[in-house]
């Protein structure tokens, strides 16, 4: 699996506006247990800075848009999120951080699962050891 995926939405847009429609298991590849959205935020104050162990998640930049630095621990990349309707899949054990975000940003994040904190890797060097682990057993 390449570190960058998009999952494009349909746009049934007309001439009253737009209407983009997300659904569990089709044309979102998990089954949605939560969604929140960040907004508000300053283009320099930088979020994230972590992996997941397991959670699956899908960034929308619904208004606006920030950068996205996704790292696997091998490969690093940088892509902007800020198209309604095409969302970046943040898979597990991607350490990922959001930067420079427009001043309308608003980033709608779908997520596989409930919030753990457990989840949640936020040591950049556990990180490193974690994803080097699961190589060496691969
Ligand atoms: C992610 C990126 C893209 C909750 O209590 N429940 C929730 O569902 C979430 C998402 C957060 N929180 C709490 C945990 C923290 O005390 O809200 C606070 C702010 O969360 P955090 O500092 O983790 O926010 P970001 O923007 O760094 O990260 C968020 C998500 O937490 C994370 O899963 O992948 O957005």
């Amino acid at each position: 699996m390449s570190l960058i995926e998009w999952i494009e939405l349909p746009n049934l847009g007309d001439h009253r506006g737009s209407l983009v429609v997300a659904e569990a298991n089709r044309n979102i590849p998990f089954s949605i247990q939560r969604l929140y959205y960040i907004f508000g935020t300053q283009p320099s104050v930088p979020r994230g800075f972590h992996a997941h162990k397991e959670l699956q998640q899908i960034a929308f930049g619904i208004q606006g848009s920030c950068k996205m630095l996704m790292d696997n621990g091998r490969e690093k990349q940088e892509v902007l999120i800020g198209q309604s309707n095409r969302g970046l899949l943040i898979p597990p054990m991607v350490w990922h951080e959001m930067h420079d975000f427009s001043e309308d940003c608003i980033l709608l994040v779908l997520a596989s699962n409930y919030y753990d904190e457990n989840d949640y890797i936020r040591n950049y060097d556990q990180f490193l050891k974690e994803v080097n682990q699961s190589v060496k057993h691969t």
